[in-house]
Formats: structure tokens, C-alpha cells, sequence
């Protein structure tokens, strides 16, 4: 793969749901050594430290949702960051609750259309996260950002989504907890959706070889989202919604080798994991080296 310029970015989002402790996601992989992970591999890293989100209306308590205004500010401040990270490397968001992603992709989004190539996205989560502030029944904006990038309504009060990634565009990986509005609006469209069974039945490299084909045919720019979710519980524990029967430790490094091999990934979130919940760094550990499988972390070269 060729080296990059990795960009890491802490994004110590917190207000996507009720139970704290994502605020402390970018330390946590500091200490269990991203950025000398990916050193190591030959890439530049650049670490900018911190964001905080951009001014924004305190929250009153008074919405069914979840902190609404701290993520309004998190989403305008992430847009921007992503827009000009991408300018000049390969940002990685180290967050920080799903929220983070309305504001990472869709700032990536804009980018992708100032230089007029299709923007894909690859979705590694237990969950859909395709409600709207309307649908949620959980109020947790954790649960929307592929709604909020697609372009669904009922969003007021974010920023507009000006380049809405197509559904056709978007493949998830790893579903096991599907809301029922959710269901409901997804069959409704395009985006690929890849459960927990159809893994079992035909494996997780057929799926993920014809997306990553489906981008490569488009010369498209790949954002990666890996929710900590995404993993079964035995091998992450440190995740505010555990949910059992995830991608084994082989599965999701199979995903992150193909990713790599693929030489298509131009930016990537690592998301929700909470070291307050985490046994001895363990789920850190395991989501920096997921990351150094994407960005060339191999036991032996392939054959080509
Ligand atoms: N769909 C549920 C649960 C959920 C979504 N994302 C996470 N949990 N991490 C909701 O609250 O929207
Ligand atoms: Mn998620
Ligand atoms: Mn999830």
C-alpha cells in the first residue's frame, strides 16, 4: 500500500447518548499506540490533539433528544476539521460516540464533491443508525448518522446536508440490532446491508469484495466508520451497547486486510469506545490494531 499521511484527529464526542465515558476514546488510543502503530508501518503521522465542539445553544433538558445542541456544535466543528484534513491526508477520527459521523462524513462528503468523485461509505456496526431525530425512539443521536448523511428530513437545527451520500453508495456490515422504524426506512432503499446471518451463511469477504469492486469501478474515495460494536463483546468489551454475536477477532481483520489491500480507504472513524467500561485497554488495543490491518499491518506480504 502506499504511505500516507495519517491524520489523527481526537474527537472526544460525548453527547450521542446518555452513559458517559466516549469522551475519553482518543487518549485511550494514544496509550494503546496508534500513532506509533502506524509510524511503524512507514505512514506520517500527524496528531492535532483535541477538538471541542463549535459555540453552540446550551441544552435545556427540554428535547426528547439527547444533548441536541452539543452535537449540533461537534457536527459544524467536524465538517470543517474533515473538510480541510482531507486536503492533506488521510484523517482518522479517533472518537468520541457515533454522533462524531454526522460531522466526519459529511464534511468528507463535501470534500469528495469538490473534486468530483463519488464518496462511499462502509458502515462496520451492530446497529443501522439510520433514524432521524423523529424516528429515534432512544433519543441518542449516536443512533442517526447515516440518516442524517443520506439527507433524510427532520434535522433542523444541523447544519444542511448539502452533498447527501447516495443510499447506492453505502454497504453495512455486521447487523444484529435493527429498530423497527429503522427496518421500516431501510427497505425502502438502496444501501447494502449485511447481517449477522447472511455472515454466517456465505462468509464476510464476499460482501465486502463486491462493495470494494462497487468503489473501485467508480474511482469513488472510501470512508470507513468502525463502530466498536461491530466486534462481538467477548474479544470489546468497552462499548456502552454490547450486543452478542458480533464479527469474530479473524473476521474483522479480514475486513481491515481487504480494506488495505484495496488501497481505497481515504478516511476513517473509530468510534464509541468507552475506556471507562474497557478491561486493562484491552478494546483499545484491539481497535489500534484493527486500524494497522487497514493501513498495512500484514504477517507476510500476499503473493501478487
Ligand atoms: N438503534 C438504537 C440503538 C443504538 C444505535 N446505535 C447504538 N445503539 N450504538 C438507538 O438508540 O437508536
Ligand atoms: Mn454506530
Ligand atoms: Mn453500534
Amino acid at each position: 500500500m502506499t504511505r500516507k499521511t495519517c491524520i489523527l484527529i481526537g474527537a472526544p464526542v460525548d453527547s450521542g447518548k446518555d452513559r458517559r465515558g466516549c469522551l475519553m476514546g482518543p487518549d485511550a488510543y494514544r496509550t494503546a499506540g496508534l500513532s506509533e502503530a502506524l509510524s511503524d508501518l512507514g505512514h506520517k503521522v500527524q496528531d492535532m490533539g483535541n477538538l471541542t465542539p463549535a459555540t453552540h445553544a446550551p441544552d435545556t433538558g427540554e428535547s426528547k433528544l439527547v444533548r441536541p445542541n452539543e452535537t449540533v456544535g461537534w457536527t459544524n466543528r467536524l465538517i470543517r476539521v474533515a473538510e480541510d484534513a482531507m486536503g492533506r491526508g488521510l484523517p482518522i477520527f479517533m472518537g468520541g460516540d457515533h454522533s462524531l459521523s454526522l460531522g466526519s462524513v459529511a464534511g468528507v462528503a463535501n470534500h469528495a464533491a469538490t473534486k468530483d468523485r463519488p464518496l462511499f461509505v462502509l458502515w462496520l456496526d451492530a446497529h443501522s443508525d439510520y433514524h432521524t431525530p423523529e424516528t429515534t425512539g432512544s433519543g441518542n443521536l449516536h443512533g442517526t448518522p447515516l440518516g442524517y448523511v443520506t439527507g433524510r428530513s427532520g434535522f433542523g437545527g444541523f447544519p444542511a446536508i448539502t452533498n447527501p451520500v447516495p443510499q447506492e453508495n453505502i454497504c453495512i456490515i455486521g447487523l444484529r440490532s435493527v429498530d423497527a422504524a429503522e427496518r421500516q426506512a431501510l427497505q425502502q432503499t438502496a444501501i447494502r446491508r449485511h447481517d449477522m446471518r447472511s455472515i454466517d451463511e456465505t462468509g464476510i469477504a464476499a460482501p465486502l469484495a463486491a462493495f470494494l469492486d462497487h468503489v473501485a469501478a467508480a474511482n469513488g474515495l472510501l470512508h470507513v466508520s468502525l463502530d466498536v460494536d461491530f466486534l462481538d463483546p467477548m474479544i470489546a468489551p468497552a462499548v456502552g451497547t454490547t450486543v452478542p454475536g458480533g464479527a469474530t477477532m479473524r473476521e474483522a481483520h479480514l475486513v481491515m486486510e481487504m480494506i488495505c489491500d484495496s488501497d481505497l480507504m481515504t478516511s476513517l472513524d473509530l468510534v464509541e469506545l468507552n475506556p471507562f467500561l474497557d478491561d486493562h485497554g484491552r478494546t483499545a488495543m484491539v481497535m489500534v490494531d484493527l486500524a494497522a490491518s487497514s493501513l498495512g499491518r500484514r504477517v507476510f506480504d500476499r503473493p501478487t
